[in-house]
């Protein structure tokens, strides 16, 4: 036998030796028989080496060391795994208590929802749900907001790469919940009673009461003889059974495309107010494009911001807390 197969012959043996060993006393055998510095299965080669013509040595010198490295690591790495085992056995106390199981909680914005729709529904509201990403249609013209109305502008909005493709678009999510309003007339005649809350998006400047996403719940009522007083009554209630008897709330007048006349809805926010929807009575146009009579039918509109009515329930004084997904802080609800 040349060297390179003494070699290939010597470390196909120790590895195989070292994979049968059942003890770190084997091991130890292993070691002694193939690398030992005295008898050792490795000096017989290294005293061949010294034989071998000059100029294979740097090669068979190479070869050498491999095969030796190989053997080696082998070893180490057995020792390791015949060690790991018996840890375990040594570890497992059987009679210790478990780990306990973290629990998940439901996410304060998540818990808000819950409740908006809970109070709603006391109030007779029913629940109705609408797509997240929108056409042109829904979100601006039948809401009555024309063509070149600021709150049309793509910085104000996320548009979808897919615009104008297929029909019905240009798409973008939605930037309101007010697209569930039509989507809901436009197949259900009056009377309606709806509530519905979800995902809202915009492109805002991020800051301790604005996110780029956030939640809104929608309410419309639309019936013969719906008035503003209607409108007032049931957000008062609504803030109360959320909020608590002693809520300060304010309407403002102010201006939507789509309700006429139209408030702002704001609570107490420490010594100020805080913004937290818009409302008013469902403009006629609106009536129209969704096709009721606004002769016959009147109704009011809603939109509340969902994350600053949790905030003040739950004294948070940043938006950007509710969406940072800490968990010290989100278990604290
Ligand atoms: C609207 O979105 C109207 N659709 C509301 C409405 C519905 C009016 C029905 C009339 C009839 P506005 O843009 O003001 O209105 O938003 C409503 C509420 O959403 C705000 O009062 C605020 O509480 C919340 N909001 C608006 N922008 C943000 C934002 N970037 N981050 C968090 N909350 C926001």
């Amino acid at each position: 036998m040349n060297l390179p197969e003494v070699l290939d012959q010597y470390q196909a043996e120790a590895l195989q030796a070292i994979a049968d060993c059942r003890e770190p006393a084997d091991l130890e055998d292993v070691r002694i028989r193939f690398l030992g510095k005295k008898k050792g299965r490795l000096k017989d080669i290294q005293s061949q080496l010294a034989t071998a013509k000059p100029e294979e040595r740097p090669e068979l010198g190479k070869r050498f060391n491999t095969a030796k490295q190989s053997v080696e690591s082998a070893l180490e790495a057995r020792k390791e795994e015949l060690a790991q085992p018996q840890a375990e056995i040594v570890q497992l106390d059987v009679s210790l208590p478990g780990q306990p199981m973290l629990l998940g909680k439901r996410h304060p914005v998540t818990r808000t929802v819950d409740d908006f729709k809970d109070i709603a529904g006391r109030l007779g509201f029913d629940v109705a749900d609408g797509p997240e990403v929108e056409d042109d249609y829904h979100n601006f013209v039948a809401l009555n907001i024309p063509e070149d109305h600021p709150a049309r502008d793509p910085l104000d909005n996320f548009y979808l790469a897919v615009a104008n493709a297929g029909s019905g678009g240009p798409w973008l999510l939605r930037s309101q919940t007010s697209t569930v309003q039509i989507r809901v007339m436009e197949k259900t005649p009056p009377p309606v009673r709806i509530v519905s809350t979800g995902r809202v998006y915009r492109p805002d400047t991020v800051d301790a009461t604005h996110s780029c996403m956030f939640h809104q719940m929608e309410g419309l009522y639309i019936d013969s003889g719906v008035t503003m007083a209607n409108l007032k009554t049931v957000l008062k209630m609504i803030a109360v059974q959320y909020l608590g008897d002693d809520i300060e709330i304010r309407f403002r007048p102010s201006f939507f495309p789509f309700t006429e006349p139209s408030v702002e809805v704001d609570i107490q926010w420490g010594d100020s107010w805080m913004e937290v929807g818009g409302a008013g009575m469902v403009d006629p146009n609106v009536l129209k494009a969704v096709g009721y009579d606004p002769e016959k039918v009147s109704g009011f509109a809603f939109g509340l911001g969902i994350e600053r009515l949790c905030m003040k329930r739950y004294g948070i004084r940043d938006i950007r807390l509710l969406y940072e997904n800490d968990v010290r802080f989100l278990s604290q609800f």
